[in-house]
């Protein structure tokens, strides 16, 4: 039975890998290790509070006590998911974005290396550090071409520069002491348990909510959406089959401006559930700084070298996500009243 060190599991697609690989698997382990800062939510996999093969520990990845995480299990995968995940509370306040994503990985492969005792020039069997990274390190595109994983990074906001730090971490590790590490760059994710900080849940509950929704700059920035599970399906793949030292770019050539998405998010809800859901909610605000105009990824090394395809096409993963909102206003309201917090400390002292 392969044991699963999961970081960030209680997050967004942190917790929809948990869904993923336990509802796929019936013989592995997860250990979850998630702080629980504002972004994470034990609700989102409170379904396996009591499943056997499933545990969670309320820890801080950047924590050195984490060791006995390490001893206590025989840990095969590391994944590391754990972020701060969101641009604009970088571009407040890039602090916490270093101590996280760049100290915490630093922390995480230094245990890992510990546990997993390389010697000279040894690669593992096995074993395995999966760090979890995005399509934004690679900069932003003009109107043509994509990011290849041979694109060199060129990160712009406080987040994607953390991003990159801790991914050139990951490969010092790989280079310097032969850890059989990979990383993953994907594109844009939406689907179930989205913090709604993000563009897609931000605007489906701001219309459920009749609150204005606040488009950046000429709202014609382009994204590239991929459904979070394919992504966790591509994760899986690559811890599987990926070679070590390799980087893997996750992408489902979905290019979309940020209008085009407002506009289908209200036309769906508009006939779904209010007539009076409309495009006159749309608010022009000032653009965000240093907005990447585009992203776009060429997916070929992940579908050629493992088989990779994403399942879901945005027309129904879209439907998918904004039903998964309106069935879960539970959800949505103890975020928006803060209570997810309260009952997160409460449910991880359990
Ligand atoms: P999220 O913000 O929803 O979740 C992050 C989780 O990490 C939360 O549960 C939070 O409590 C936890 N966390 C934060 N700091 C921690 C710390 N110091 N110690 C332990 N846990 C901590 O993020 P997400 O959208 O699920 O993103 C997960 C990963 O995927 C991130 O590494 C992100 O960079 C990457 N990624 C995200 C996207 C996307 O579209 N959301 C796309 C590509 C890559
Ligand atoms: O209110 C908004 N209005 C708006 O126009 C928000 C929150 C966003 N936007 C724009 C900015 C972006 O062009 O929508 C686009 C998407 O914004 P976000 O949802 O904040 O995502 P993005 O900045 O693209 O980053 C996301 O994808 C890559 C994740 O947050 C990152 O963690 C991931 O690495």
């Amino acid at each position: 039975m392969k044991t699963y060190l999961v970081t960030g599991g209680a997050g967004f697609i942190g917790a929809n890998f948990i869904h993923y690989m336990l509802n796929k698997y019936d013989s592995i382990k997860i250990i979850n290790v998630d702080k629980l800062t504002y972004a994470g939510n034990p609700e989102n996999v409170k379904e396996f509070d009591s499943h056997a093969n499933y545990h969670f520990i309320q820890a801080d990845i950047c924590d050195k006590s984490l060791e006995d995480v390490f001893n206590q299990y025989d840990i095969d995968y590391v994944v590391n998911f754990a972020a701060e995940s969101h641009v604009d509370r970088s571009i407040e306040d890039p602090e916490v974005f270093v101590k996280t994503n760049v100290l915490g990985t630093l922390n995480l492969l230094n245990l890992a290396k510990k546990s997993w005792s390389f010697g000279e020039d040894l690669y593992k069997e096995g074993k395995k550090f999966l760090h979890v990274s995005t399509d934004e390190v690679y900069g932003s595109l003009g109107e043509t071409g994509f990011f290849e994983e041979s694109t060199p990074i060129d990160p712009h906001s406080p987040y994607s520069s953390s991003k990159a730090s801790s991914d050139l971490m990951v490969k010092a590790y790989f280079d310097t002491y032969k850890m059989p590490v990979n990383i993953t760059r994907c594109s844009n994710n939406y689907g179930p348990y989205q913090f709604p900080e993000k563009l897609i849940p931000l605007i489906i509950t701001n219309c459920l909510n009749g609150r204005e929704l606040p488009l950046y700059g000429d709202g014609l920035n382009i994204r590239d959406w991929l459904y979070v599970e394919d992504h966790c399906k591509a994760v899986d793949m690559v811890i599987n089959s990926g070679k070590p030292g390799e980087v893997y770019n996750i992408g489902g050539h979905n290019e979309r401006t940020n209008i085009d998405i407002m506009k289908t998010i209200i036309g769906y809800l508009q006939t779904r559930v209010d007539a009076n859901i409309s495009e006159q909610m749309i608010t022009y605000v000032t653009d965000r700084k240093g907005h990447d105009r585009r992203y776009g990824i060429n997916p070929e090394k992940i579908k050629q070298e493992l088989g990779w395809e994403p399942d879901t096409k945005f027309d129904d993963g879209i439907v998918k996500t904004i039903e998964w909102y309106l069935n879960n206003k539970d959800w949505i309201k103890n975020i928006q009243d803060g209570s997810y917090q309260t009952q997160a400390y409460v449910n991880a002292q359990k």
